[in-house]
C-alpha cells in the first residue's frame, strides 16, 4: 500500500467522516487517496474555517474533528482554530502537508518548522518521517485528542514519505479510554464536607458535557437538593427550567448568580475548566470551601483552594458521593432562582427599535425547538447570548469561552449542520466576527446546507465598545461600516433578509429556517443596553 493511502486507511478506522480543508501541491497524495475512501473532502474556502469546522464537530460529537491543510501558509492559516479547540477542549486533529525531506534542513520555498510551530497550541505534535510509523502516529493523534481534557494534535507529512510505496503497516483498532473509579477515601471526605455543608452550591464546567454524564449532575443535585451555576460551556448541562438550575456564571459584572457563589459555604465544582472563567471572579473572598470533582487534578489558582475532591470517572463519583452524603433541606436557592428567571425574561417582548439583545434573544429562542444548535461567535452577542439564550440540553449552544476567537460561528454552523442535519442550525454573530470567516458561506451553498446566520449589527466591535466605556468613558478605533448584508447574501446565492421592524425578527427567523438554503439576518441592536446591563448589575440588590 502507498503511504498516502495508509494514512487514509487509518482515519477511516478512527471513524473519520469529513475531513474539511483546502488542498495544496505537498497534500496531492492524500487528496487523491480520499478518492478511494468512505471519508467526505469538505473543500473550504479558508483553512481557518476548516480548522473552526473541526473544532466544532469535535465539541459537538466528541470525536476528533478534522482539518488539511497545505504546508507553510496553509498550516500557519489554521492555527487560530487550532488553538480555540486546544484551549476549548475540543478533540480535534489537524493534518498539514510538508515539503519534501530533502529540503527541510534548509531555506526552502514555503518550508516552515510546523511541528514547532504546532507544539504550543496543541497536545501532541508530530511528523511523519517514515511511512511504517503512520498508524501509530495516526492512532496515537486520536487518542490523545479525545482523551480527557480533550484537545488538538498535528500531524504534518511531508510530500515525499506520503508518496513512497509498498508499506508493510496495516491500522491498529481504536480502543475506548477508560477512566478510573475514584478512591473510596476522597467520596467519603467530599461526602462529609458536602453533608457538613450549609450553602453548598454546585458550579458545573464543560468537562461534565464532554464526558456525557450530564444526567448523573442532575441526579446528583436533585438528590442533595444543591442548586447549580454552569459555566457558558457548560450551558444546558441542567435544563435551565429546572428548579436547582441558577443559570450561568462568566460575566465580569457582579450577577444574580453571583449572589449564590457569596453565600456559599461550599462550591463543588464539577469539570469545571479555569481557562474559562477565573475563580477569582466567583470566589471573591477566597475563603470558601472548593471541592473538586474532575477526571484530572485541579490548576494551581491563589482563588481555586481545593479543600477536597474526587478524581475519576464523573458518573461514578458523582453517583457514589450522591449516595454518602445528606441532602440538604435549604430553600435559600429557590428565591435567587425565580430572581434570576424574572430578570432574564423580563425584556422577551419589549418593542424598542433597534432591538434590544434582550429581545433578539427571546425570538430566537422562541423560533427553535429545544434540540436545535446555535453557533455564538465571540463578543457583547455571545455575552447576552451566554447569560440569557435557555437551553434545556447540553451542546445545544455552542460558545468558545476558552480561546474565545471571534469568527467561529459561521464555519461552526456548517459543521454542525453536516453532522446533525436534522436539527436547525444558526450561527449567532457579530457584525465583527460575521466578516472574518463569511467566506464559507459559499461552503455551505454549494454543500446545500441550510443553515440561518443572524448578525447582530451595530456597525462595531461592541464588547471592546462596551470595555472602553468602562474604563475610558469613550471609545477607541472600534467603529467600521458595513456592506450590504441582504446584496452580500444574494451575491453568495443565499437568501438576505433585513429587520425594519422589532416584531418582523420572529416570523423573519421562522421563515429563514424553513428555507432549504442558507439566509442571513441582517438584525440591528440597540448596544446601548450594554452599559445600562453594567450599571444595573452594579447597583443590584441580592435577593438572598
Ligand atoms: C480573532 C479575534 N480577534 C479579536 C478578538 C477581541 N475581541 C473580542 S470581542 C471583539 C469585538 C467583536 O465584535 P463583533 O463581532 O461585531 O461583535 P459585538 O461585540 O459587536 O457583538 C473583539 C475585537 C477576539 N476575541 N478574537
Ligand atoms: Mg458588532
Amino acid at each position: 500500500m502507498k503511504a498516502a493511502e495508509l494514512f487514509v486507511r487509518c482515519l477511516e478506522a478512527e471513524g473519520v467522516r469529513f475531513i474539511y480543508g483546502v488542498p495544496g501541491e505537498e497534500n496531492l497524495d492524500i487528496m487523491d487517496a480520499l478518492l478511494d475512501s468512505s471519508i467526505r473532502f469538505i473543500t473550504t474556502r479558508h483553512e481557518q474555517g476548516a480548522a473552526f469546522m473541526a473544532d466544532v464537530e469535535g465539541r459537538l460529537t466528541g470525536r476528533a474533528g478534522v482539518c488539511l491543510a497545505t504546508l507553510g501558509p496553509g498550516a500557519t492559516n489554521l492555527v487560530t482554530g487550532v488553538a480555540d479547540a486546544n484551549l476549548d477542549h475540543a478533540p480535534l486533529v489537524a493534518i498539514a502537508g510538508q515539503a519534501a525531506t530533502n529540503r527541510l534542513h534548509k531555506e526552502s520555498h514555503q518550508v516552515l518548522d510546523l511541528t514547532n510551530l504546532f507544539q504550543p497550541i496543541t497536545k501532541y505534535a508530530t511528523q511523519i518521517l517514515n511511512p511504517e510509523i503512520i498508524p501509530e502516529v495516526v492512532r496515537k493523534a486520536f487518542k490523545t485528542a479525545q482523551s480527557p481534557k480533550q484537545g488538538a494534535c498535528f500531524i504534518e507529512f511531508p510530500e515525499n514519505i506520503a508518496r513512497m510505496a509498498d508499506v508493510q503497516a496495516r491500522p491498529l483498532k481504536p480502543v475506548p479510554v477508560t477512566i478510573p473509579h475514584p478512591s473510596p477515601e476522597r467520596v467519603a471526605a467530599v461526602a462529609e464536607i458536602i453533608s457538613e455543608a450549609e450553602f453548598p452550591l454546585i458550579l458545573a464546567g464543560n468537562g461534565l458535557v464532554r464526558a456525557g454524564c450530564c444526567d448523573a449532575l442532575v441526579a446528583f443535585a436533585e438528590k442533595l437538593n444543591i442548586p447549580v451555576a454552569t459555566t457558558f460551556m457548560a450551558k444546558g448541562a441542567i435544563p435551565d427550567t429546572h428548579p436547582l438550575s441558577l443559570g450561568t456564571v462568566g460575566l465580569q459584572a457582579h450577577d444574580y448568580v453571583s449572589c449564590g457563589f457569596d453565600r456559599a459555604d461550599v462550591i463543588i465544582c464539577v469539570g469545571y475548566d479555569l481557562v474559562e472563567y477565573p475563580p477569582r471572579l466567583w470566589h471573591r473572598s477566597g475563603d470558601r470551601k472548593i471541592i473538586h470533582i474532575d477526571t484530572h487534578p485541579a490548576e494551581v489558582d491563589a482563588f481555586y483552594p481545593v479543600t477536597d475532591g474526587a478524581l475519576g470517572d464523573f458518573r461514578v463519583t458523582l453517583a457514589e458521593v450522591a449516595g454518602r452524603a445528606r441532602p440538604h433541606h435549604g430553600h435559600l436557592h429557590e428565591r435567587l432562582h425565580e430572581a434570576i428567571l424574572r430578570e432574564l425574561h423580563a425584556e422577551d417582548d419589549d418593542l424598542a427599535f433597534p432591538l434590544k439583545p434582550q429581545r433578539i434573544v427571546a425570538d430566537l429562542r422562541r423560533a427553535l425547538a429545544r434540540d436545535d444548535i446555535v453557533i455564538c461567535d465571540v463578543g457583547a452577542h455571545k455575552m447576552w447570548m451566554a447569560r440569557m439564550y435557555p437551553c434545556e440540553r447540553p451542546n445545544t449552544c455552542i460558545i468558545s469561552n476558552g480561546f474565545a476567537s471571534m469568527g467561529i460561528a459561521v464555519p461552526g454552523a456548517v459543521a454542525a449542520k453536516l453532522n446533525f442535519p436534522r436539527q436547525k442550525v444558526v450561527a449567532v454573530t457579530g457584525d465583527g466576527g460575521f466578516l472574518m470567516n463569511c467566506q464559507e458561506i459559499e461552503t455551505a451553498v454549494r454543500l446545500a446546507l441550510p443553515l440561518v446566520i443572524l448578525v447582530w449589527n451595530d456597525a462595531s466591535y461592541g464588547l471592546i465598545e462596551w470595555k472602553q466605556q468602562i474604563q475610558f468613558g469613550r471609545t477607541a478605533h472600534v467603529k467600521f461600516t458595513n456592506p450590504d448584508f441582504v446584496r452580500l447574501a444574494e451575491a453568495f446565492g443565499a437568501r438576505g433578509y433585513r429587520i425594519r421592524h422589532t416584531e418582523e425578527l420572529l416570523p423573519t427567523l421562522r421563515e429563514a429556517l424553513a428555507l432549504d438554503t442558507v439566509a442571513i439576518i441582517d438584525c440591528p441592536v440597540d448596544y446601548r443596553e450594554n452599559l445600562r446591563l453594567t450599571q444595573k448589575l452594579g447597583e443590584m440588590v441580592c435577593p438572598i
